[in-house]
């Protein structure tokens, strides 16, 4: 089973959130489709065998909303903690724990 998290937008109310709920479960292969309106986000649960991210964003559109992309996001945001990460590692390097003459430091911590 996939996940897709998508954000959309051209919501009014929320029977548009019914709508596109309502039209992706008609979609083969969507297991559950749930649409938060007040946070414009649309989750689906899906087998992917039998559909894909993008079929299912196209139905969104042929519904009549937009679908704002976020998977590049999710990536982007990946890649921030990565570096985070990696900035995390760098600052626990320096802290205390070796001495200058290369010797171990016993202290716990
Ligand atoms: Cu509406």
């Amino acid at each position: 089973m996939s996940k897709l998290v998508v954000k959309v937008a051209g919501m009014s109310c929320a029977s548009c959130a019914a709508r596109i709920e309502k039209s992706l479960a008609a979609l083969d292969g969507v297991q559950a489709a749930n649409v938060n309106f007040a946070m414009e986000r649309l989750t689906v649960e899906f087998d992917p065998r039998a559909t894909n991210a993008d079929a299912i964003v196209k139905k969104v559109k042929d519904t009549g909303y937009e679908v704002v992309t976020q998977k590049q996001e999710f990536n982007l945001r990946e890649m921030s903690c990565a570096a985070c990460a990696t900035r995390i590692e760098r600052a626990v390097a320096k802290l205390p724990g070796r001495r200058q003459d290369g010797r171990h430091d016993r202290r716990r911590y």
